[in-house]
Parts: structure tokens; sequence; C-alpha cells
């Protein structure tokens, strides 16, 4: 009897410790990155904007880390994302410049990426917004009738929803689970970018039609779709065409639903805004608000949506344990190929925070980016950090986080910087390639841009490229503006500097 009664108790005790030490092991953060689109440092009012202001994304920092030197690897759109989800320099392969909306899938399939990180931990993943990554197998011509084979799914979400590239380009739909939504069979969609299919009026044929007048000599000039000329011609899928003033809404209600779905166990959302690219047209709640035209208008659009996650994440009584980045994929431009007065209206606005160029470009205003870090249980509040920080480095350092080994051809050029992250440590990486039209390597305070071939200035955007023919270096320190080449006046560290990039370039890295 005794004897029983001592296994009883044994018993007991086990299932007590047992469920203590469960209890005991944290829950792991939720991960949401906001990935704002063409943002620039001077956008957000705390970066310094003054014309505009934008509350809930500076609460981000203000409860959390406000990066000051934080950058996209690349001035342009795709490669910045190539970075960001596979922690590789986007250089290292080629085709991931600007992709058409019917490229191919770029990303490896084979590899650790950001969301498939997340997986192995367990987390659910999704992605909402803009995708621009390709879909489809490599060289096959994309049937958008029906699920189109590679694509978010298998680089590791879960769930998606996202429209192909931009919104400027056709075809202008979304794919939820990699099909279109709202397709009707009898209606099927096709797409062209090198000849013009079907019969519909397009920007070039018919520019009475456009609502957003485009410089008709380039881009945005075939096929019109809600008033508006795109890059590309598409056919059919007239049912499932997007209206551009609703994109910001219903994207945050998918993002809103996914959160509200995977609430009670750890997931990673990548909502990727389609706000502030051109096309610019805001919702009926935001056209007008901002006094600086559309431009503006997206801006706080933008900022709502942020807000509105933020309240979310509140509502489910999870905001505590979860991480909120916000970031964004490359610099600033105003005139992106429409005519919306962005240039006109944004008088006495710094978009790109003084720095020298924009989008496009190699100087700073390229890929400088806000970014915000916010998790009320594990980063103080209020930190400013000038740590050298790069989005290609998420990879690393949140597989240090969820404690995943990586394997030594994942993310060959993310750094683990976890604590830079979290605000635990003002140092960051060392070393940063960046990628305008030229290359470029930051070391410490030193700027060092290779030369390059190529225009000095962007008639079609009006942004200094950086391009030049002989070497430049800049001491980012003194001169932020990168005003006075000091090429001339330090051969030797010019010399340094470009032994050094040529190094990183040729090798055939594995994980640093
Ligand atoms: C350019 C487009 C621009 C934008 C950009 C890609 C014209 C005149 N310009 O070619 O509007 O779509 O490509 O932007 O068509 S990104 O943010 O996706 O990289
Ligand atoms: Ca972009």
């Amino acid at each position: 009897m005794k004897r029983i009664s001592e296994i009883y108790l044994l018993a007991i005790a086990l299932v007590i410790s047992h469920t203590t030490l469960a209890q005991k092991k944290p829950q792991q953060p939720n991960v949401i990155f906001i990935y704002a689109d063409d943002v620039g440092y001077g956008d957000l009012s705390s970066y310094g904007a003054r014309k505009i202001s934008t509350p809930n994304i500076d609460r981000i920092g203000k409860e959390g880390v406000r990066f000051t030197n934080a950058h996209a690897t690349s001035a342009t759109c795709t490669p910045s994302r190539y970075a960001l989800m596979t922690g590789r320099y986007p250089w290292r392969q080629q085709g991931t410049g600007v992709l058409p909306g019917d490229a191919s899938l770029i990303l490896p399939t084979d590899r650790t990426t950001l969301p498939s990180l997340f997986q192995k931990s367990g987390y659910k993943t999704a992605v909402v917004g803009k995708w621009h990554l390709g879909l489809g197998e490599k060289g096959e011509k994309i049937n958008w009738n029906k699920p189109v084979a590679k694509g978010p799914k298998e680089v590791g979400f879960d769930y998606s929803y996202i429209f192909p590239a931009t919104s400027d380009r056709v075809p202008t739909v979304f794919m939820e689970n990699q099909a279109v939504v709202g397709l009707s069979a009898d209606d099927p969609i096709e797409v062209d970018y090198k000849n013009k299919i079907g019969n519909e009026p397009t920007g070039k044929e018919n520019p009475e039609l456009l609502k957003l007048p485009a410089a008709l000599n380039h881009g945005h000039n075939n096929t019109i779709v809600n008033g508006i000329g795109r890059i590309g011609w598409m056919s059919g899928g007239k049912q499932a065409r997007w209206t551009d003033e609703e994109i910001a809404h219903v994207f945050l209600d998918k993002a809103e639903s996914f959160i509200e779905k995977q609430a009670k166990s750890p997931f990673f959302l990548y909502f990727s805004l389609n706000d502030i690219h051109v096309p610019r047209m805001p919702s009926t709640q935001f056209k007008g608000k901002s006094g600086m035209g559309l431009r503006g208008d997206v801006i706080l659009q933008m900022d709502w949506t942020v807000g509105q996650i933020l309240k979310k994440l509140e509502e489910l009584k999870i905001s505590e344990n979860t991480i909120v980045i916000f970031s964004s994929d490359n610099g600033p431009v105003l005139d992106d190929g429409y005519a919306d007065k962005a240039v006109e209206l944004a008088a006495g606005h710094q978009q790109a925070g003084g720095f020298r160029g924009g989008k496009y470009s190699a100087f700073e205003g390229g890929t400088r980016i806000p970014m915000l870090i916010r998790w009320p249980k594990g980063i103080k509040k209020g930190i400013e950090s000038n740590a050298l920080v790069c989005q290609i480095d998420m990879l690393a350092s949140f597989a240090r986080l969820l404690n995943q080994p990586l394997n030594k051809e994942d993310g060959p050029d993310s750094f683990e910087i976890r604590d830079a992250f979290l605000g635990k440590s003002l140092k960051g990486r060392e070393t940063l390639i960046k990628q305008g039209g030229a290359l470029s390597l930051t070391e410490g305070q030193w700027k060092y841009i290779e030369p390059n071939k190529g225009p000095a200035y962007y008639e079609l955007t009006g942004i200094e490229s950086g391009n030049s023919e002989s070497p430049q270096l800049y001491n980012l320190s003194k001169d932020k503006e990168e005003k006075k080449n000091l090429a001339d006046q330090y051969p030797d560290r010019v010399k340094a500097m470009t032994s050094t990039l040529n190094k990183m370039k040729e090798a055939s890295r594995t994980r640093p």
C-alpha cells in the first residue's frame, strides 16, 4: 500500500514539474515585418519630416529602437527584397533587377529563406502585399488562369495574398495562395510585356481616358486599367482587376485576418505595402488630406495602416510579445513617371532627409532608409541606434533569436547582429556593400563608390545616380551629403577599399 501511494505521489510530482516547465518555456515572439515601398529617410516625422506627420509609425521607434544608419541593399525594389528573403547580395545572381510582372520566381527553393526559417521554428507564415520576386517555373510562360506552380509557398510562406509585381505593372490582380482572385472562367487573362495583346485602350493611343496622366514617351503608357496606364499589356480578367483606391484596405484586411487567426501561436507576417509606390491612388478617406498631393496622402494612408496593425495587436492582447519592424525597400522618388504633382507639392519637404540622391542612386538617398523596431517584452523604449545595420542581416539575426542553425550555404552575406536589432548593442556590421547603378562599400565612416559608366543624372526622375567614371570616396561622418569627393586626397584608402570590395565580390562566400 505504502509503495502504491509513493508511486502515486511521484506521478503527481512529475505532472506538476512538467506543467511548470511548460509554463516557464517562454513563448516565441510573433514577428511582423512591415515593408513599405519607396519611403525615404526623411518621409517620416520621426526622421525629420515637418510637412507631414506619421504618429503611428513614429510610435514604433518611441517604444523601441529607431535606427539612423539602417540600409536596404539596393536602391530598387526587387534586389532589396531578394536580399531580405535570402540573406544573399542580389548582385551575386543575374536577373535580380526590377522584374516585369510576368517574370519567373527568382528566389531559391532549396535554401533557407526568411519565411522558411520561421517555419522550421514552428511558426505559421504569411506574405500579404506586393511580391515582385517572380512567379512560376524558370523560363516558363505563366498561365494566369490556374494556380502558379512556384511562388511564396515554395519559399516558405504558408499563406499568401499578393499582387505579382508593382501596381504600375500588369496583371493588375490579386492572387490568394497563388491563384488569381475573382477570375471568371469565361474571361481568361493574358499578359504580354513585348507586344500589345487584346484591343483595350492604351495610354499611348488614348491619353484622353487617363485619370492620372503620365509622360507618354516612356513607361506607363500601355494597357489602361482603372483610368491608369500600366507597364505591359493585359487582356481579360475584367472582373478580377483591382481598384487602386482599395489596395491598402484589401491588404490591411487580409493582414488583420491572418493575425487574428494565428493570434494564439507564433506567426511571421511579411506585410509588404503597396504604399507609397506609383501610381499613388489613395482611398477617399485620405485623398486631399495631406496638403502635399497624392504622395503625401498615401504617406498618411500608410501611417494609418500601421496604426491599425498596432491596434489589432492590442485588441488581441498580443502586442507585448510581437516584434514589429517597419522599413522601406529603397529611397524616395517624387516623379516616378506619373504626373501626380509630387515634385511641386513637396516644396520644403526633404524626402531623403538631406542625403544625396534617392531611389535608383548609389548615393545614400538610394539605400539609407528608416528602420524602427518595437518589442515591448524584449526591447527597451526610446533607443536611438546609429549601428550600421542592413535588411540582409534579418536572416542570420532571426536564426540566432530562434536558435536555428543555418547551413553554410544559407544567407552567405547575412550577419548575425541580433543585439544591434534589439537595441542591446550599438555596434552593427563593419562593412556593407550597397547597390545603386554602381556598387559601393561602406566601412565605418567611409564610403567608396566604384567607378561606373552611365549617366550622372537620371532625367526621368530628376535623381543623381552616383555614377562616375572616377572613384569616389566620402567621409559620411563629416559629409553626409556626399559632396566632397576625397578620392584624390586619400589614394591609399581608395586602393584598400577597392581591394576589400573586390575580395568580397569574388569570394563565393559561405556564412560569415
Ligand atoms: C521603373 C518605373 C517606375 C517603377 C520602377 C520600379 C517608368 C517610367 N518607371 O521602370 O515607375 O515602377 O521601375 O520600382 O516606367 S520598384 O520600387 O519596384 O523598384
Ligand atoms: Ca521600391
